[in-house]
């Protein structure tokens, strides 16, 4: 909590440590209420470091200092000083070692910061510069050391211990404690530590490497979670294997740990040998957990395995260079999911997940580069532009390069600074040092904030059988950066013939045809021309194919273009894009006119998708569903809340009707025949079958509502339980008070299958959503504790419920308000995402902005605030 107004940090600042640490030895006397740290750490002054002072800085946050001494010298007052923020030790000696002791209060951390205690489990989250909480130390990730753990607790509450790397010793204690010693024999940065105590069942596997070398996979859960380990170490095995074969990287511990654990702030953690993971992205059968959880714990165990040589063999210098991990793991993970399920349908999700929430930022008022140049709080900045963004700039560094090339460069990059703490700009320089390619336009990317918007003509000539795209690239101004210049864009694109059949994209004053299919071409100027030769016919162009940059495209494409290439593209991407593209304009123009006659081509076209049984079922589903309420409103001048909401109701309750039939018979050749498989092909059908139920109900049609009770009553995996629950909570009434009761009753004692009870409640427009939502937070389920239960419910309704929270008598943004001023002092970090939706404050009609402006400037009115809190709420209204 600060003072006085807390000061940002820049990149231009950074400077290398004065000094380094070898060594650290920790010595930990676990207990709830109070945690004896013992460390000695070996240090030295840095070589390669401009020469300072003798003083030596340790950070060090709300920790009670206990023993202090130099090379065995217990410290004078004199000779150091405590403040809040840490450690000076005045005129050191070059070469030393430091033993400190500290005591700290795990149970009264429900900041969930540095040691904690997480139901009967005490565990840590050290990210980013949360270590300093555990004991004084240099908490930067470019000081890198070894690390040897040793755990002392009563063994009867806290049987498993578990520290980074590998056990070398175990021992009874007299007064019915133990002790386990860990090793860790990699040098890695303070945030990587990790440890954990507490009465966990063990899941294990085992995993060859390439090499021949066992691994054991050691899965920790509490005992009742037992049976919902399997899915996620497939998952790491899956993993480990695509590693090894796609990028050539070998796990190279003899243990590989992963805990489940209830109160997280984030989905999962990379500690060095030891994850630990929000057991929402860990635990799942298929009667408690959908098709999306399912997905999500593959990813991010997959994720956080990755990060073993993107983010620990190879660290961060400083924070600003996040996305260096961070970018290249997620890009990493999308590559994976792709190669293990559909690369299209993949894609698509990651599209839209990126336009929804990072386009979004990007167009705020806290837009940052993806290497960003000052922050406040850092924990405010793992946001989509770091992660999604930053994994779209590997991604066309990758496109530019080729896969063969690229391949070179990460192998280049993981030779060339194994070990080390390194920059983007140390990554960037391996992708042209491999490639031979001069990638200084490029970098801008990291540099810029914004999205850029490219406006893309086309001309056909039918005389010289040319056709000419006219292509010009402008990025909106963003805080603090009014002045953007051109970027380096790969652009894909295809030439579709009449027959839909795919054209030579061919140059004019190239010799050669090349072979037909998607081209690569690459934006550097404000605006450039394509000329494409040998062309009979006007084609229809296919434009940023797998969306190959993270850009708006504004182009000149007709409507029956769009259906074009809806029916004929074979980029899965830009099939959806066009479907999209058709759903969007459809609502908007449902919103200027609620009369607007809905196309019959359109709904030819969704007939015709529909009927066409060899597509593949995820692919569909992805096409016919309708963007989002928030995603079509960050496509409006002014955001037209219920406009939006109606015109969205009326089209899915048109098409439920008018195309009831094959909806219908889409719902009765899809249902559930066998066990729940978790593979591509059954995810999809699930995904379509649930899809056209929705249209059905919210059609108000019979038989569609028969098929949803039907399917609430007698639904054996979650998947299908949760999508007719939210239709039956979404048509309200006594039916759907039974069903949340029924519901209710029969997972109490599934935390995790609670928390959807929660978000399906905040979810829907209903018009006593807020006044539930309210009442929910004084259920005894409800707790400010638990993040997961704090999202499920605040969470949900303030990001996914655009009408109920935008309600026109500013009761949903007062709501949010008193919440994350509730939190701030229990949970920052949680506090700060909560206020995500009022960055798009600025969208609104005037009424709404002024009672959102009230509201940000009443958290900024609270004495006491956190910093992250302060930081987001006074750059929204900056
Ligand atoms: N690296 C962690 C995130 C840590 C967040 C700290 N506020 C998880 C991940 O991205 O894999
Ligand atoms: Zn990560």
């Amino acid at each position: 909590m600060y003072r006085e107004t807390p000061q940002p940090i820049h990149l231009k600042d950074y400077r290398p440590p004065e000094f380094l640490i070898d060594r650290v030895e920790l010595r930990f006397e676990l207990d709830p209420e109070c945690t004896h740290v013992e460390s000695r750490l070996d240090l030295r002054r840095n070589p390669a470091a401009p020469p300072g002072g003798g003083d030596l800085w340790l950070d060090g946050e709300e920790l009670r200092l206990t023993h202090l001494a130099i090379d065995g010298r217990v410290l004078a007052s004199t000779e150091y000083r405590v403040d809040p923020r840490g450690l000076t030790l005045y005129q050191v000696p070059d070469r030393f070692t430091l033993e400190t002791q500290v005591e700290i209060e795990p149970s009264l951390n429900t900041a969930l910061k540095g040691l904690y205690q997480s139901g009967d489990l005490l565990c840590t989250q050290c990210e980013a510069e949360n270590f300093r909480r555990i004991t004084y130390f240099l908490d930067r990730p470019d000081v890198l050391a070894r690390y040897t753990t040793t755990l002392i607790a009563d063994q009867a509450r806290f049987p498993v211990l578990l520290s980074n790397g590998n056990p070398i010793a175990r021992a009874e204690l007299t007064d019915g404690r133990h002790s386990v010693t860990w090793e860790d024999p990699f040098p890695k940065p303070s945030y990587l530590f990790a440890l954990v105590a507490g009465d966990l069942s063990l899941i294990e596997d085992r995993f060859v490497t390439a090499s021949g070398r066992e691994v054991r996979l050691q899965l920790f859960v509490e005992p009742h979670n037992r049976d919902k380990g399997e899915h996620a170490l497939n998952a790491l095995k899956k993993a480990m294997r695509w590693d090894e074969e796609r990028f050539g990287r070998e796990y190279d511990l003899d243990f590989y740990m992963i805990v489940a654990v209830s109160h997280f702030n984030m989905g999962a953690m990379e500690n060095k040998g030891l994850n630990i993971f929000n057991d929402k992205f860990v635990l799942a059968r298929p009667d408690t957990a959908t098709d999306a959880d399912f997905d999500g714990i593959e990813s991010i165990i997959a994720h956080e395995y990755f990060h073993n040589w993107t983010g620990n063999r190879i660290t961060c210098r400083d924070w600003f260079q996040l996305s260096l991990k961070e970018g290249l793991t997620v890009y990493r993970d999308q590559e994976f999911s792709s190669d293990v399920g559909s690369r299209a349908v993949k894609r698509i999700r990651d599209v839209r997940a990126l336009r929804t929430h990072q386009f979004a930022e990007d167009a705020g008022p806290l837009a940052h580069p993806v290497r960003p140049e000052s922050y406040i709080e850092i924990d405010n900045f793992y946001t989509a532009t770091v992660y999604d963004k930053g994994a779209e700039l590997v991604r066309m560094q990758s496109a530019l390069l080729g896969p063969t090339t690229f391949r070179h460069a990460t192998d280049l990059y993981f030779a060339r600074h194994d070990g080390q703490a390194v920059t983007i700009e140390d990554f960037v320089r391996c992708m042209e040092d491999a490639s031979g390619r001069d990638l200084s336009q490029f970098r801008r990317w990291y540099e810029q904030a914004g999205t850029p918007e490219l406006f893309i003509r086309g001309h056909y000539d039918a005389a010289t059988w040319t056709y000419t795209l006219n292509v010009r690239q402008e990025t909106p101004p963003t805080p603090n950066q009014p002045i953007k210049r051109p970027l380096h864009i790969p652009l894909a694109i295809g030439l579709l013939g009449p027959d839909g059949r795919e054209s030579p994209v061919w140059l004019a004053g190239e010799p050669e045809p090349p072979a037909p299919g998607t081209r690569l071409l690459e934006l550097t100027e404000p605006e450039q021309q394509f000329v494409f030769t040998g062309l009979s016919e006007r084609p229809v162009p296919s434009i940023l194919r797998g969306f190959s940059a993270p850009v708006r495209v504004h182009d000149d494409l007709s409507d029956a273009d769009r259906l074009f290439l809806m029916a004929h593209d074979r980029d899965g991407f830009c099939r959806w894009d066009a479907a999209q593209t058709l759903h969007e304009r459809l609502i908007l123009a449902l919103v200027a006119d609620e009369t607007h006659p809905i196309p019959e081509d359109y709904l030819a076209a969704f007939r015709h998708a529909l009927g066409d049984t060899t597509a593949d079922r995820a692919l569909l589903a992805e096409m016919l569903t309708l963007p989002s309420e928030t995603y079509l409103g960050d496509r409006m001048a002014v955001i037209d809340v219920e406009g939006l909401h109606r015109a969205h109701r009326h089209l899915m309750c048109e098409l439920g009707c008018r195309l009831r039939t094959e909806l219908l018979a889409i719902y009765d050749s899809h249902a559930e025949t066998g066990p729940y498989v978790f593979a591509p092909e059954a995810v999809g059908r699930r995904a379509l079958k649930n899809l056209a139920l929705s249209y059905l109900v919210y059609a108000g049609d019979e038989s569609g509502l028969a098929c949803c009770r039907a399917q609430f009553e007698t639904a054996h995996n979650m998947t299908d339980v949760m999508a007719a629950l939210g239709l039956l909570v979404d048509q309200g009434g006594d039916e759907a008070e039974a069903a949340l009761q029924s519901f209710y009753r029969r997972w109490t004692g599934e935390p995790l299958v609670i928390d959807k009870w929660f978000s399906v409640q905040a979810k829907f427009a209903r018009p006593d959503a807020l006044e539930r939502v309210k009442a929910l937070i004084h259920h005894p389920d409800y707790s400010p504790h638990n993040p997961n239960r704090v999202r499920a419910l605040v969470g949900t309704f303030a990001k996914t419920n655009q009408v109920c929270f935008h309600a026109v008598d500013g009761s949903g943004y007062r709501f949010l308000v008193d919440q994350v001023l509730e939190l701030d002092p229990i949970n920052p970090v949680l506090a700060a995402q909560l206020l995500k939706p009022f960055e798009r404050w600025r969208r609104f009609d005037a009424g709404r902005q002024a009672l959102m402006r009230t509201e940000l400037e009443r958290i900024l009115g609270r004495e006491g605030l956190s910093s992250d809190v302060f930081e987001v709420a006074s750059k929204a209204l900056a």
